[in-house]
């Protein structure tokens, strides 16, 4: 039977399950990826397995979100990860060389392979079609002793890509065009698979582009065919011998179909506070810019670059508006520099600072009280650069650079008067320099983990009991992401290391005693509408949660990553079996559980509990392999359960 190339991949590496939408798989795990702010915790976690080494194709770590250094705690962070990397046999990307989606793209990614990685972009590894996918750092750590990786089986979403691209759109716009029909939860249970005649006028880091920002149609991955595009980038990075031809097969059929003429996208802008929130630029044009950055997580390619570069050459930014560059890796930047692109981005103006997140997490960068930020980054969920009311705008390299002249947003075509549109081709042969990764070798086995005092142990976690009585500590709306739920930003995350620490955090932009309350009340309840916990990958959303008393969080639906998180830590996820419960439960009302472990045991998906003493039922829908880990009281107890049981 003709497959498309998801079902291929899937299969080549399907461990347990069948391709049926829904049920639980496990795939083996190719490669592995962690960055610093999720990856302290997963090596801890990693740690705690008690392992010599990894024990995966090809493991890595990259610093790239927590650059700031205002006290010793990231750089003890940093430490840390570059020792457990040579003890445990990680490469080990260091502090400048880069954001991990980037750098593993250059270095590491090859057609075919899986990966997950503890951060929800992951899947930007589409660009040299890798299945890539998004995941909390226990799920990575796991991966990282050889494990495979459960997830639901997801449906594939074919899109037929046709046409090319106008002059002065670009990839971003497409993936924005996406957001503008499927909005941040159109995707949730899906892998994207782009296929057609369009998908070779798309270079590979077009590609990663619209497979780093598949995270925010809530989608599982993305998948793009290996074809000539790719073997050029892959020769270009000197690592040809990779490359292999990948597609569906002829007649391949999906679960459900799109169609995308790139002929007819045009420029479009993410506005204020969701990455859903899709309008053309012509419809905001002129609104006043005070800070426009190209680069981070997304965008930040030599390409993304070059074109910003070019458009900026012999003309200067406006002067009321800040324009930043953030080069994706250090490779991006002397690639550009290679070519003649600093001088152009400095001469006009631009702040041109080392690789890596910064702003995209909150790490600097934050635009002032009631300032507009224009940003190519994949993400502004209200709040995240660290302003309050923040007024974050997503869009393209060309939409960025043309809005940091003019002072206002402003369509790129409407440059086309002045000048021709600078399009920008990838080198033959890119300036590779590794000599920020430091690989491993049986040489740094020997080396001692250092670690930092901010470092502490894993926290205890006690079973699930027999009976629980909790009160709802917070009730909250649609579409919550983790960054409200655990923000980020430089105060927060040198705390990713220290459970007890950052979970003064929980919620605190919007209910700043939450921590107090949650010691006080002793077991609590959180209530949410429909795609709670979207965005980030952060188990730090889970675990610190957890650490304060959440005991169960009970919505109308839930984002994947979190989901999976809440189970790795032992907090029930449970839906609304009825969404007009939603009404009939409110802060302080008292929820019983009883005989809540026998109802989890029985394997019982409707669960009865009380809520104000009257019955309600909710739905735990959760995997065999999740249900015993939140009887254990979350995957760490129940794994070392197993290693106790197996003597
Ligand atoms: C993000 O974009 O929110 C991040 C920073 O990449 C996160 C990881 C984190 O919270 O550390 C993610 O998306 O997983």
């Amino acid at each position: 039977m003709a497959k498309n190339l998801t079902h291929k991949i899937l299969e080549a590496h399907l461990e347990k399950g069948r391709l049926i939408p829904g049920e639980e798989i496990a795939i083996r795990i190719d490669h592995t990826l962690l960055q610093d702010a999720t990856g302290t915790m997963a090596m801890l976690e990693f740690e705690a397995l008690g392992l010599d080494r990894v024990k995966v194709g090809l493991a890595a770590q990259y610093v790239d979100h927590n650059l700031l250094q205002t006290d010793n705690k990231n750089a003890d962070d940093h430490r840390y990860l570059q020792t457990a990397c040579a003890r445990y046999g990680i490469h080990f990307s260091r502090p400048g060389n880069g954001v991990s989606h980037q750098v593993h793209m250059e270095r590491f990614g090859c057609p075919g392979l899986t990966m997950i990685g503890a951060d929800s972009h992951t899947p930007g590894a589409a660009g040299v079609s890798m299945l890539a996918i998004g995941a909390g750092g226990m799920d990575v750590a796991l991966a990282m002793a050889g494990m495979p990786y459960n997830f639901p089986c997801p449906k594939v979403l074919g899109v037929k890509l046709t046409g090319e691209l106008p002059e002065w759109v670009s990839a971003k716009d497409v993936i924005l065009e996406m957001l503008r029909r499927y909005d941040v939860k159109g995707c949730v249970g899906k892998i994207i698979e782009y296929y057609g005649p369009g998908v070779r006028t798309l270079s590979a880091t077009d590609r990663e582009t619209i497979g780093n920002m598949g995270t925010e149609l809530g989608a599982t991955s993305t998948v793009f065919p290996s074809d000539e595009r790719t073997r050029a980038y892959l020769e270009a990075q000197g690592r040809g011998e990779h490359w292999k031809e990948l597609s569906a097969d002829e007649g391949a059929t999906y679960d459900e179909y799109a169609e995308l003429d790139l002929s007819q996208v045009e420029p479009l802008i993410a506005c204020p506070s969701s990455p859903g929130n899709v309008k053309t630029v012509r419809e905001v044009a002129g609104t006043k810019v005070d800070q426009v950055i190209v680069g981070s997580s997304v965008n930040s390619s030599f390409r993304d670059l070059m074109v910003t570069a070019r458009i900026a050459e012999g003309r200067h930014s406006a002067p009321d508006t800040s324009f930043h560059i953030n080069p994706g890796s250090r490779q991006v930047l002397e690639n550009v520099a290679d070519q003649g692109g600093v001088m152009p981005l400095l001469l006009a103006g631009a702040r041109i600072h080392q690789s890596g997140c910064l702003g995209c997490i909150g790490m600097g960068q934050a635009p002032g009280t009631g300032q507009v930020s224009l940003r190519t980054f994949p993400r502004n969920f209200p709040g995240r650069s660290g302003t309050v009311d923040d007024k974050v705008y997503l869009c393209s390299p060309e939409t960025a650079a043309a809005s940091a002249l003019k002072g206002v947003i402003t369509d790129p075509r409407d440059l086309g008067a002045e000048m021709d549109y600078p399009r920008v081709h990838d080198p033959e042969k890119y300036l590779v320099d590794e000599s920020s990764i430091i690989f491993p070798s049986d040489e740094l086995r020997r080396t001692e983990v250092v670690r930092g005092p901010n470092i502490k142990p894993f926290p205890d976690l006690d079973p699930l009991p027999e009976d629980l009585r909790a009160v709802v500590v917070l009730k909250v709306e649609d579409n919550i992401s983790t960054d409200t739920v655990m923000p980020a930003g430089n105060r927060v995350l040198p705390l990713r290391s220290n459970i007890d620490a950052i979970s003064e955090f929980v919620y605190y932009q919007i209910a700043p005693d939450f921590h107090r309350e949650c010691r006080d009340l002793g077991n609590v309840v959180v209530v949410g509408g429909d795609n709670y916990g979207q965005g980030s990958s952060r188990e730090h959303a889970a675990l610190a949660p957890r650490h304060l008393g959440v005991r169960a969080k009970i919505v109308k639906s839930f984002a994947r990553i979190h989901k999976a998180n809440l189970c790795n830590f032992g907090i029930l996820p449970l839906v609304f079996r009825n969404p007009d419960d939603y009404g009939r439960i409110s802060k302080g009302s008292k929820v019983e559980f009883p005989n809540i472990r026998t109802q989890l045991e029985s394997g019982a998906e409707e669960i009865e509990i009380r809520v104000d003493e009257e019955p309600m039922t909710v739905v735990l829908e959760v995997s065999e392999r999740q249900r015993s880990h939140l009887i254990a009281g979350g995957t760490l107890n129940w794994v070392r359960e197993q290693v106790i049981q197996g003597g």
